[in-house]
Formats: structure tokens, sequence, C-alpha cells
């Protein structure tokens, strides 16, 4: 009865104002005067918070009366992106905000710009998991998620001189209103140190871990709200702090600085995210933080058991275990420490329980991104579980023998120890067999698991593999980040969409009503004319709303092909100054995204298109006909503003290499048509929208493969075709770095020499593909039309859709209702 109606729980617009008064003052220690932005932000931030609190308070009374089985999704990423917008999107209230701020003199789109984005994932893996942990709570099921709290995000990304220029990411400067710092539960980890065997009580063998140092885990927690429901999760993300401040031995001796400086190497565990995506450095700072955050979450979980009165030997019917991608599958290891060290279960108990609380999830095909750690590096931070690993790769491998016989070859390839030179750990082989399930993130993806990168676990136990298409939350990429367009939906077909994404297929029946495609047009247009102020605010260049916005936004990679975009780009400058009157449809050009700071050839990509930017964009013979672009910074916040604006996507990867995208299904939801080749989930998404809607080219993986086997020489396709041959030149002699040849040297000769990403082989196909996306803007009903039917067949794509098949297949969980208290 105490939380009833009260200025922290109420909806009402007058409890609102009040509450936030009362927060500016009590909270904030400002008043009207003197507050900043920032003051306002926080204020409003904890008067949001109130109300998610009193959900979230619930919430945990629901769950804790309730034994039900949880998920726990173990992510080294959680790329959230701002609280504050989505929050009361979630919770209903955004336009009674906007009006109850309006009514102090405040806008609230001034305050939600004040809030830092915590930019704790590198992108899609990071981000997939923020638009998982969305759709568990609003489809009321029970569910924690774990990562960690790195105290410097992804880096942030400015452009000097057309370099890319990391700076230190500062999120928590001023603080982070929708976290709670949760000091009683914090965990002990040991970490180092070597072992020992003991006898025990009943004359017994044993083994003890004897620790070199210990971190303490300090648990901070974040209420993750769902959709018009009154279930709030937990996001649990660890920070490590050092046991006691000082080592007191070593103080009393004198040694000021020795004493302090344990601490700041225990602090340091946690103190920034490694910034590389797809390519694990392996180096010793990271398995660190991987095992530091697996190891508070099996320990917390195991808190949260034993306080409902669960048994140890029940922990896998209480959790689901997720693993992101192979980042925690240490986790494996740990919980059969836990299970044989520390509560003595027999090996095959501990080995059941295991394998049915954990599932894998696979985000990537590329070799090189397959975590392996050095044995020896393993062996000192972990001696134990190195230990452990051994023994079920024994155990393992005898199973291996036994179901093919006499195929050594196979059991040195299904070996969790990699001996084929330096001796590694498999992080994929641990988590694939202490894993009930294993699952891919689009069609494709899945059957190439089966077919190449884990091709003898499938042959060994087929039943274990699934196929989950990867989804993103409408809520944020639609609701929050498209306003116009929702409401445009609210007035046509209602609000079911945002929690039934399906129901946007009713917008099918106005596809040809011309004047809702006339309004269709002046929502994309709008949008453009909001991007294009951002573009020349971030970036000085104008741009014109009018010309067609051609966007490839994502991490800067080869294999994404960035610099495929680059020579098309070329190609239609050149077009235009060999004849001023050729047929070139005025586009401009964006590009965003970061490059891993040790990754010379993404950034030497960054620098080639902000290189042609300096050329194509003052020169007065192609002006009002093409711009190039490179927003700097690509970030959540800045994509919410990009994918509302984009009328093309590009989608180009080399098929069969990217394992889904999920930037493909914002665009797509947001009434942009993709070109795109047939790679992940971008096959799913022609299967949608039709392949009449959907501009496709280049290879098949199949294709690729034999194209491969085949012999591929790139300088013969390259010198066959006259366009794609002067682009090459054209870069080649200095047109876009000043005469110098040596600067894009590498590109080309990567080009010329390897082409590893087939470009030449794809450009003909694309540069086609290309005159037909011309052709079909030229029509402005038919792009009209295929927008719309684009928007109303992205039903699949929510992340809601995936969470469902997760909690059918591979969880077995069902949602809990939550009574407000
Ligand atoms: O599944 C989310 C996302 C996919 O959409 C991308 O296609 C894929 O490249 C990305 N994978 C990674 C791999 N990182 N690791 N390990 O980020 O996952």
């Amino acid at each position: 009865d105490l939380l009833h109606a009260s200025d922290r729980t109420s909806l009402s617009k007058d409890s609102f104002k009040r509450a936030f008064i009362d927060n500016l003052f009590y909270t904030q220690g400002k008043f009207l005067q003197v507050a900043t932005h920032k003051d306002y932000y926080q204020a409003l931030a904890y008067t949001v918070r109130d109300r998610l609190l009193y959900r979230w308070v619930s919430t945990a009374t629901a769950y804790t009366g309730q034994v039900s089985r949880t998920v726990s999704y173990l992510s080294a990423e959680f790329l959230m992106g701002p609280s504050l917008g989505n929050t009361l999107i979630n919770l209903g209230i955004l336009d009674e905000v906007r009006q109850a701020v309006g009514e102090l003199g405040l806008d609230l789109t001034d305050l939600l710009d004040q809030e830092a984005e915590p930019g704790l994932g590198n992108g899609g893996l990071g981000r997939l998991a923020a638009c998982f942990i969305d759709s568990l709570a609003t489809l009321e099921l029970p569910a924690l998620g774990y990562g960690i709290r790195y105290e410097h995000g992804i880096f942030y990304q400015t452009i000097v001189d057309g370099w890319q220029v990391e700076n230190t990411d500062n999120w928590l400067r001023y603080g982070n209103p929708w976290e709670i710092r949760r000091p009683e539960w914090s965990v002990e980890v040991k970490i180092g140190g070597f072992t020992e065997t003991y006898t025990d009580t009943e004359d017994r063998h044993r083994v003890r871990w004897v620790p070199a140092k210990t971190v303490v885990g300090v648990p901070f927690d974040s209420p993750i709200p769902g959709y018009r429901v009154n279930t709030a999760n937990t996001l649990r993300l660890w920070s490590a702090e050092a046991t006691q401040s000082f080592d007191f031995e070593v103080f009393n001796r004198g040694d000021y600085l020795g004493a302090v400086n344990k601490k700041v190497t225990s602090e340091n565990l946690t103190k920034i995210l490694y910034p590389n995506d797809e390519t694990p450095q392996g180096k010793e700072l990271r398995l660190e933080q991987q095992y530091f955050f697996v190891a508070c979450s099996l320990h917390d979980m195991i808190r949260i058991l034993k306080g409902q009165g669960g048994s140890i030997e029940r922990f896998h019917e209480k959790f689901a275990v997720q693993l992101n991608d192979t980042h925690p599958a240490i986790g494996v290891a740990e919980l059969m420490r836990i299970l044989v060290d520390d509560y003595l279960l027999p090996w095959n108990d501990a080995w059941s329980i295991t394998t049915q609380t954990f599932g894998y999830t696979n985000h990537t095909l590329l070799p090189e991104a397959l975590e392996r750690w050095p044995l020896d590096l393993f062996r000192r931070l972990l001696p134990r579980h190195l230990e452990l690993i051994f023994e079920i790769n024994e155990r393992f491998l005898h199973d291996v023998r036994v179901a093919f016989l006499g195929d050594e070859a196979r059991v040195r390839a299904l070996s969790l120890i990699d001996e084929t030179g330096e001796r590694y750990v498999r992080m994929a082989h641990l988590a694939t067999v202490g894993s009930h399930a294993v699952n891919g993130v689009a069609t494709l993806h899945s059957d190439l698991l089966k077919k190449d990168v884990l091709a003898d676990f499938y042959a060994l136990s087929p039943q274990k593999f699934h196929s989950i298409t990867n989804g993103v939350t409408p809520r944020r990429w639609l609701a929050l980040a498209n306003p116009r367009l929702c409401e445009l939906f609210r007035e046509t077909i209602g609000d079911g969409w945002a929690k039934e994404l399906d129901q946007l297929r009713r917008l099918e029946r106005h596809a040809d009503d011309a004047a809702f495609a006339e309004r269709w047009r002046a929502i994309k247009l709008d949008n453009k004319r909001q991007l294009a102020d951002l573009i020349v605010q971030r970036t000085g260049i104008e741009v014109d709303p009018e010309s067609m916005f051609d966007v490839q936004v994502k991490r800067i990679h080869e294999y994404k092909r960035q610099h495929l975009a680059v020579l098309q780009i070329i190609a239609m400058y050149h077009r235009l100054k060999s004849d001023p009157n050729a047929e070139v449809l005025p586009r401009t050009f964006i590009f965003s995204g970061k490059a891993a700071p040790g990754y010379a050839i993404a950034k030497l990509m960054i620098r080639l298109i902000t290189a042609i930017g300096d050329v194509i964009n003052y020169d007065p013979e192609v002006r009002g006909r093409l711009k190039v672009v490179f927003m700097p910074n690509f970030s959540v916040t800045t994509g919410q503003r990009i994918y509302p604006g984009a009328d093309l996507s590009e989608q180009i990867s080399l098929a069969g290499k990217e394992a889904s995208g999920t930037g493909n299904m914002k665009f797509a939801m947001n009434g942009a048509l993709t070109i795109g080749t047939m790679d992940g989930a971008n096959i799913e998404i022609c299967e949608e929208v039709g392949s009449d809607n959907f501009f496709t080219f280049g290879m098949t993986a199949a294709q690729v493969e034999e194209r491969r086997r085949a012999g591929y020489d790139p300088r013969e396709v390259i010198e066959a075709n006259p366009e794609l041959h002067a682009v090459v030149e054209l870069i080649r002699n200095g047109l876009f770095s000043r005469g110098d040849t040596e600067l894009f040297k590498p590109i080309i000769d990567g080009l010329l020499w390897h082409d590893t990403y087939m470009l030449a082989a794809d450009y003909a196909s694309y540069s086609d593909c290309q005159l037909e996306v011309d052709r079909a803007y030229r029509d402005t009903a038919r792009w009209t039309r295929m927008s719309i039917l684009n928007v109303a067949r992205s039903g699949k794509f929510s992340s809601d859709r995936s969470i469902q098949e997760y909690a059918d297949k591979i969880w077995k969980v069902t949602p809990v209702s939550v009574p407000l208290l």
C-alpha cells in the first residue's frame, strides 16, 4: 500500500512534474535558475527511473515467488544505446512526459540528447544482445543479462585530416542514473596460481586450486522494461574492484606506491572494452575479463538458486544459460569446476547438469574470428580449468573414436586442443561440446556452420544444431527512431505492430493508394532533411535531401566490402566527367563505421572514402550530382538518425562471410530498399519482401567456392572490364591522394594480387544492379510502392520472433506475468 499513487510511481502529469522538481532539488541539488541541461536530464532520468523501479520491484517479487526457469544471457558486450527514450516508449509515457517537461519550459528532445551512450560493444553482436534483452522483457520471460561494466566503452571516433582518430570514451563522466550498485552481492574471483591434490575425509583424491590473486566483482544492475508490460528484467554488469584498498603488509613496509599498485591492477580488469570486431587479440587481460564476468555470473546464479531453496543438482532446471559467441565459453569449465571441486559431484552428474544448462550461439564464419587461447597463457591464468578441459577432451575424444572407428584425422579436427603448431584451446569446440544446443544466426550461416566450421560436430550430434535468424527490436528501431512513420502506422493500422511486428502486413493494402504513398514520401523526405542537418553539423558537408541517400553503415571490414561501393562511386564520377550529360542519378553516399585501431587496411579504407569525398564534393562539374560523406562515430544514437533517412541500404558483403547482419533489417523496416548479395539474413529479407522489391547481385556462397576452386585471378577480371580498370588506375595514379601513388597502394595491391573478398568478380554485377536501382528510383511511384512493401513485410525481423524461437527450441522457458505491487 505504501507504494500506491505516490509521486514516485504515478504516471499523472502533475505528479510527474512535482517528482521532476523534487529530483532536481534533492538528487541534483540544483534549482531552476542555475540548473544545466545535464541536471535536467539527470532529474528526468531519476523521475522516470522511479516509475521503472516500481515495475522492477514488482517483477523481482513475482520471480521470487515462482520457481520458473530463468534465462541467463551471457555476453561480453551489451550495446544498449541511451536508456531514457526507450524507457519512455516501453512505459508508454513518451507524450505525457514531453508535455510535462514542456510545461516546465523544457524540450524533451534536448534532454534526450544529453544522455551519454553506453558503448559497451563493438557492433552487431553487442547490439543483438541489447535487442534480445528488450524482447525477453517484452515477452515477459524471466531473464538476466550478464556482462561487463567497462569503464571505457568503444572508442569515440573523430576524423582528422581524413583519418580515423580514436579517443577514449568516458560514458560514466556524469554518472549513470540507470544503474544501482549492489556491493552486497559481490563475488570473489580467483585467478592464477597452481593446483594440488589432497585426500578428502572419505579418502577420495580431490584437486584444490590455490590461486595467486583474488579480485572482487561488484554487480551494477539496470532495469530493462518490457514494452507495455509490467515486467522489468535486470541487466547485471560486473565491475572489478580490489579485495582491499591497500596491501597492508607492503604499506607497512613503507612502499605506498607498491601497495596502491595492486589495487590499480585489479581494477584494470574492467577498464576497457577491446575494440576488435571479428579479430580476437589473444591478450591475457581479455581472457581474464571473460573468466571474471562468467565466474561472477555463475556464482550469482547459484546464490539465487540457493536463495530460493534450490539444490545445486537442479541448477539446469532453474537456469538456461546462453553463450553469446565464445567469449563466455569458459563458463563450461567453470561450472564443472564448481560442481566437481566445490560441490564434490561425480563427474557424470556434473557433466549432465552442465550440458543441459548451456546453449551456444555462433556469430561468425571467419576463421580468424574463432577464439583460441595459447595453452601456456591459459595455464597461467586458469590452471584448474585447463586440467578440466583436458579431462572433458579426453572423454569427448573417446566418444569420437567410438563413433568414427579408426578416423584419427577426425579426432584431431574435433579436439578441444589445437595441436597443429603451438598448442591452443579452441573455445568454439569447448562451447559446442559443453552445450546441448548450438545455433547459427541466419539460415545460410547455420547451413555453413554444419557444412564447414562445425561440420565434424554436426556429423557427431546433428540434433544439437539449430538455426535462429537474428532480429532487432522495433521499439528502438522504429518507435523511437522513426516517430513520423510510426504516426502514419498508428493512423493506418493502429499500435499493435510494436509488439507484433507481423501486423505491418496490413500496410500492404495501402501500397497502391496514391494519397498514402504521398504521405510516405513526405515522411521519408522529412527524415532525410533531418539527416542532412546532422550531416552538415557533424561534417560541414551540405547534402541535398532530394538526392538519393545511398547508405552503408557498419564496422569497416574488408569482407563487408566498403571499397566495392567506393569503386562504384568513382566509376559514376568518371562517367559524369567523361560525359556531363550521362544519366547518373543524383546521389548522396553516406558511410559510417569504426575500424579496429590495429586494422591498418580498414583505416585506410576510411581514408579512401574521405579522400574521394574531398575530390568529388568540391568538383564544380559534378555539383548537385554526387556527394560522398563519412559520418564520424557511428553508434546506436547515430544509427537511430541514419536508418530512417536512408533510401538505399548497401549490404554488399562477399556471400558466405556475413553471418547475418542486423543493420540490413533496421534499414528495411524503415523503408529503405536493399542492394545486397545473397549473404546472411539478406537472403531471408529478399524472400520476405519479394525479389521484385530487393536488388540482388553477385555470386552466391556456392558460386564463390566454385570460383575459388577454379582458380581466381583478379587482374584478369580487372583488365577485361574497362570501367573497373579505369577506376583502379585513377586511384593508383593518385587522383585521390594529390599525386601520391603510395598512399592507397595497399588497397590497390590487395585488389590486384589477392582480392580475398572478390570485389573484382562481383563488380560488373554490382554495377549493373546499381543501374537498375537508378531506374527504379526515377519511377517514384514504383520506388514508393517497393518501400512500403519492404516495411509491410519486415515482421519476421523483430527480435521478439527470434527470442520466441530461442524460448521454444532451446531454453524451454515460459512467460511469467507480473502483477504490480
Ligand atoms: O549475430 C549478430 C552479428 C551478425 O549479425 C553479424 O553478421 C556478425 O558479423 C556478428 N559477429 C560478430 C563476431 N564477433 N565475434 N566473435 O560480431 O554478429
